[in-house]
């Protein structure tokens, strides 16, 4: 069955064809209004931070082996989240607004686990890059990252179109009490349904989290399931660096549904997670009146509703009047010869912990795609006071 609209048959197989013959950035090409989404991509770093429980977890663990292992468990449950959340609600994966260099998403998560933070912030535009910086000082537990997107579009023989999709950037988990620091790589993804207009993402390929206690946890996905013939399995294995064939740990399953954790000798069942079981924290973001202008709600308001009721005239309107703004902003900016100032990262021309550790793994940190690589930068966030955030709210803001 098709789920596009019998209107927008047309313009569905014109978007196809013009992503067919584009190798590139998808973010800035027209689709038809069914699959547009009202949210824009900047709010998407939120999803590492849903489960703050699972996230803290690894601070009230006192062995290092377990402390990688409950890493591990956490970034495992944040997939489900990351990848499948918006096709489970909305029906299928929809086009995300493509975010305005400065725009910024700003929030918090309350519950049993204290408060922990979301800064989120668009810190390029050519080629897109969103930053993020989520904590909670309570549990001394931060993560930061930055990614940047790259499509490329292919047609194969039986005119099956795909979509893959590498992710080029990297998180960083730090845990203050052990001053550990976990490098965490992004999955490859693909985006399946395309034909039919109900787009969903697989994952595909590997990822890793190598820790600066010497552990590496190497995550394999397989779309169909090679083994188990299930949707989004993988299956992952927690071993001392450089020594994959002595796994500490082995976790297998899937990610929408339960994994499981086995012990990497005895293979006796160790530990089990449901992300469908698993609460999910909503996170609290300021009424819109008291948003920042560049706070990515408040400054796609309009276009939001413009989406919402169908409306593609006003969408497009509202669109480029953001758009000419920006064109604006950048010229004033070239002609005075300066920059727009990030509000809460730096570009830094090294990382040398990151490049120690990806260089365990293999992997190298590509800064050329990202327009640098970004560091969360504690001194312009507390000078950062967004009109969101009342007075003490925000130990990372405040001072
Ligand atoms: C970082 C995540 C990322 C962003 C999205 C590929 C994608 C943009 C990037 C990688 C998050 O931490 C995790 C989840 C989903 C990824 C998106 C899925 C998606 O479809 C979009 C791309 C750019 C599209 O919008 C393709 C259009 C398609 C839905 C048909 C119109």
């Amino acid at each position: 069955g098709s789920a596009v609209p019998p209107q927008a048959k047309g313009s569905w197989t014109s978007f196809l064809k013009s992503i067919a013959s584009f190798n590139g950035d998808l973010s800035t090409m027209t689709a038809p209004p069914f699959i547009l989404s009202t949210k824009s991509l900047v709010e998407f770093s939120s999803y590492w931070g849903e489960h703050p429980s699972v996230f803290v977890a690894p601070t009230k663990e006192k062995d290092p082996e377990k402390r990688a292992l409950r890493v591990l468990i956490w970034f495992l449950s944040t997939l489900k989240q990351q990848y499948a959340s918006r096709s489970e609600k909305l029906g299928s994966e929809k086009k995300p607004l493509n975010p305005f260099l400065g725009e910024l998403f700003l929030g918090k998560w309350e519950d049993e686990a204290g408060t922990t933070q979301l800064v989120s912030e668009q810190v390029s535009h050519h080629p897109p890059v969103t930053a993020y910086c989520i904590s909670n000082a309570d549990a001394g537990i931060r993560l930061q990252g930055y990614n940047a997107q790259k499509a490329s579009f292919s047609r194969t023989i039986n005119v099956k179109a795909s979509y893959a999709h590498t992710q080029i950037g990297h998180a960083l988990l730090h845990i203050d009490e052990y001053n550990e620091t976990y490098l965490i790589t992004l999955p490859a993804l693909h985006i399946e349904g395309l034909i039919t207009g109900s787009p969903y993402v697989e994952l595909n390929r590997c990822s890793y989290i190598q820790s600066s206690s010497g552990y590496t946890a190497k995550i394999d996905y397989s779309g169909k399931g090679w083994i188990s013939g299930k949707k989004n399995s993988f299956t992952a294995s927690l071993y001392p660096e450089g020594k994959e064939k002595e796994p500490i740990y082995t976790v297998d399953g899937q990610w929408t549904d339960a994994f499981t954790v086995k012990d990497g000798k005895t293979k006796a069942v160790v530990d089990s997670f449901d992300p469908k079981k698993t609460k999910v924290t909503p996170l609290t973001v300021a009424p819109l009146n008291e948003q920042d202008e560049m706070e990515s709600r408040r400054a796609w308001k309009k276009v939001a509703d413009a989406i919402t009721k169908g409306d593609m005239d006003t969408t497009a309107q509202e669109k480029s009047l953001i758009e000419n703004r920006q064109r604006e902003m950048r010229k004033v900016e070239r002609e005075e010869s300066r920059e727009w100032n990030r509000r809460f990262f730096t570009r830094a021309d090294k990382y040398p912990l990151v490049e120690q550790l990806s260089a365990k793994i293999g992997e190298s940190i590509n800064d050329n795609q990202t327009n640098g690589v970004w560091v969360f930068d504690q001194d312009k966030a507390s000078q950062a006071k967004p009109p969101s955030t009342k007075e003490g709210d925000n130990p990372e803001l405040r001072k």
